[in-house]
């Protein structure tokens, strides 16, 4: 799509605060007038823009405030390409009458499959062995012995779409499962754990996937930590927040805490370096999602919720993926 084709609602006016991917951008020039980031990059034409603009499109990472929000005197929604909005403040919204939608459950099954994969790649030392082939060691004798991972205890923190999508795949490893929530889910064949730190002295891996912001902010404390114990694995696929960084490494440090595999951090996309330097941890880039069919489905969604929004806001997807603060 050239960037000079009309789109199909040139007078819906959005404002994108994240970096654009080559998947979205053109399903959103396809139907709007876009501005990509004007806001950053020429703030004086962006002020020109800013009281026609009506749709902010924005990722699971953007922090949206009420600063911006208030040049945004039109604004009617921000659609947040990702299930996580922490970065919104969704009250500033509400306030303004702006709808704040996002896309769950498409993603469930990547965010999933790479909470096992870390785990596996956590317990059987998956990244140092190909570094071991590579650095040519295996000639000079065998890796040290790895942690099993089959029936192992799993303890999943957080048990919302994402969290039961974990736990069925842990099934098939012959995982028991436990899990903590504020809410017991009754209808869920997993024991509800009251105490986080219960939780994690009765687990073997531990997996964070709640929702980031104030509510969760380290959750995983030293105290859990140390819970979780110098055999135990952390796998963190849900916020950076979620975690306290520095007890974190120096659980891993003083040897408090067994391993970790993460793929979010405090301040993405830096990574302290006493992490880096730790050879008991896994570290992706916040990949969770990041196949090429869910990316397409994700971005698919955020736009739709926009153009439901263009065309007077009564298609059924906008009430369905509107947050639910939203609803
Ligand atoms: P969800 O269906 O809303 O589930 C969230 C779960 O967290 C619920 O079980 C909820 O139960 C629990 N929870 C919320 N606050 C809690 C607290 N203070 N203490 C303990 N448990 C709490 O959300 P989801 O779709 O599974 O997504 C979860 C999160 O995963 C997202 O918000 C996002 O941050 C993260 N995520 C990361 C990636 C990635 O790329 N790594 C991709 C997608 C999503 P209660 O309300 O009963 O406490
Ligand atoms: C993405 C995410 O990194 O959905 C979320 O909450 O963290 C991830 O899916 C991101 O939002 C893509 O825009």
């Amino acid at each position: 799509m050239s960037e000079h084709t009309t789109p199909l609602s040139p007078s819906f006016e959005v404002l994108a605060v994240m970096r654009m991917s080559p998947l979205m951008e053109p399903l959103l020039r396809a139907q709007f007038t876009v501005h990509d980031r004007l806001h950053e990059s020429d703030p004086a034409a962006f002020e020109a823009v800013a009281p026609r603009i009506r749709g902010l499109v924005a990722s699971g990472e953007s922090k949206v405030g009420a600063a911006l929000m208030d040049r945004l005197p039109a604004l009617e929604i921000i659609s947040v390409m990702g299930v996580g909005y922490d970065g919104i403040d969704v009250a500033a919204a509400k306030a303004r009458g702006v709808v704040v939608t996002h896309t769950p459950d498409v993603l469930n099954d990547d965010v999933a499959d790479l909470a096992l994969a870390l785990m596996l790649a956590g317990s059987r030392q998956i990244v140092a062995a190909d570094r071991y082939i590579r650095d040519g060691k295996w000639p000079g004798g065998p890796m040290p012995l790895a942690r099993k991972l089959s029936g192992s205890r799993l303890g999943v923190v957080g048990m919302g779409r994402i969290g039961q999508a974990i736990a069925r795949r842990a099934q098939a490893f012959d995982m028991p499962v436990a899990y903590h929530t504020r809410q017991p889910k009754p209808d869920l064949p997993y024991p509800h754990v009251a105490s986080l730190v219960e939780l994690a002295a009765n687990s073997d891996v531990l997996v964070v996937i709640t929702p980031g912001g104030a509510a969760t902010r380290h959750l995983i404390n030293a105290e859990v930590l140390a819970a979780l114990g110098p055999q135990g694995l952390l796998v963190n696929v849900a916020r950076g927040s979620v975690v306290d960084e520095t007890a974190l490494i120096e659980a891993l440090e003083s040897g408090a805490l067994g391993g970790a595999a993460l793929d979010v951090f405090a301040d993405e996309p830096n990574v302290p370096e006493r992490l880096r330097a730790l050879p008991q941890v896994v570290l992706t880039p916040h990949i969770g999602s990041a196949t090429r069919s869910t990316r397409e489905a994700m971005a698919g969604l955020a736009v739709e919720n926009l153009r439901a929004k263009a065309a007077g806001g009564a298609v059924v997807t906008a009430v369905v993926t509107a947050v639910p603060e939203c609803r």
